[in-house]
């Protein structure tokens, strides 16, 4: 077990942006690593942190129901994956009006490396039959719930559950894990102990923590954290699911207003998405037109940021630093955030001001 103390501490290089649930963003730095220390790992939990008897079980529609312990799972052919989380959240803080939901500003993302079993192991020991569509992941907790801001809570149990769609989840090519260990340790308990599930390219919503059971299912799934919240309600076309990452560039040196000597500066940063490698990062100094091409190094795994850097000539006088991503499948970021009622996905290009002396 943990104690309070050792939360404590797990807890202490973090931003708190809600004390219970407990969710916080990573320190600013925590973006200039490949990989992020764990206690620098931004953490979102919708609910208080669980109980988890140690056990997964595997059912619904399958020939083999199962039921795992930790050591069943560690038997298996492990897989070790340093995949980005996003939280769908993140940026939400710069969309307006402001939307309910936790303020999150621009550091609810991280890289961790998850080791783990193979999800698609898992169900091929199970068999899925054929009738099958959706395999449905279920976390050990639960708790009452925001679900509109005129009625602050529901007075309505909720489960943390999610799904995916079966041949994504039953194919080895998804490389989804079900994860007990981050960055070479056991899971913590703000992290999902004692595993979860690493679903890459996906919002970290997927990515079930304190998983307790996984069930394949005949219909699709309908549930809170499905098809209520996690959804882009936009006001001018069809509501879609939060799936993939959407393409962003952040900047983390030279930091936010900071104050530089003239002379050439190394403007550098991150750029993920979930829609494909980074194919492309530009940079405007000029706060508006004239973008420059930035040095993207070569990603160095398939499920994870990158870093790009570009070489500044900085003359004296205020300057707004920008920078705009593309992935490979020719998503670029907007200029504004793209509203949605619930305030997901802002992936807008970020302005930055710096001043050279
Ligand atoms: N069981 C459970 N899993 C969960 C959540 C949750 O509230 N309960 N939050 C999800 C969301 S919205 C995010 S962004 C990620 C955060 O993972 P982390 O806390 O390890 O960074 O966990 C996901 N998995
Ligand atoms: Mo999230």
């Amino acid at each position: 077990m943990t104690s309070e103390l050792d939360l404590e501490q797990a807890r202490e290089q973090l931003v708190m942006i809600n004390p219970q649930p407990y969710n916080a963003e990573a320190p600013p730095g925590a973006l200039d690593s490949d990989i992020t220390p764990t206690r620098e790992h931004y953490v979102r939990s919708n609910f208080a942190l669980p109980t988890h008897d140690g056990t997964l079980t595997v059912d619904g529609s399958v020939d083999r129901p199962l039921s795992l312990t930790s050591a069943d799972l560690r038997a298996l052919p492990a897989v070790e994956r340093a995949v980005t989380l996003e939280c769908a959240g993140n940026g939400r803080l710069d969309t307006r009006p402001l939307p309910t939901g936790e303020p999150w500003g621009g550091y609810a993302v991280s890289t961790a490396v998850w080791r783990g079993a193979r999800l698609s192991d898992v169900l091929a020991e199970a068999r899925p039959r054929a009738d099958g569509v959706e395999v449905r992941f279920t976390g050990a907790d639960s708790g009452t719930y925001h679900l509109t801001p005129v009625l602050p809570e529901s007075g309505e149990t909720l489960t943390f559950v999610r799904s995916l769609a079966l041949t994504h989840a039953a194919d080895p090519a998804s490389d989804i894990l079900i994860a007990y260990d981050m960055n070479g340790e056991p899971l913590g308990p703000d992290h999902g102990s004692p595993f979860r599930l690493i679903v890459p390219h996906w919002f970290a919503v997927a990515s079930v923590k304190w998983l307790q059971s996984i069930d394949v299912l005949t219909q699709p799934f309908r549930g809170e954290f499905q098809t209520g919240h996690y959804v882009y309600e936009w006001p001018d076309r069809p509501h879609e699911p939060v799936t993939y990452m959407r393409v962003r560039a952040r900047i983390t040196d030279p930091a936010p207003a900071a104050v530089i000597p003239a002379g050439t500066c190394t403007v550098r940063g991150k750029a993920w998405s979930g829609t494909g490698p980074i194919a492309a990062v530009e940079v405007s100094l000029a706060g508006a037109g004239e973008w420059q091409p930035a040095e993207v190094d070569e990603p160095t795994g398939p499920h994870h940021w990158q870093t790009w850097t570009f070489q500044w000539e900085a003359t004296p006088g205020r300057h707004s630093l920008r920078a705009r991503a593309t992935d490979a499948v020719g998503n670029v970021q907007p200029d504004v955030p793209p509203w949605n009622r619930l305030g997901y996905g802002n992936n807008a290009i970020e302005v930055q001001y710096v001043d050279v002396i």
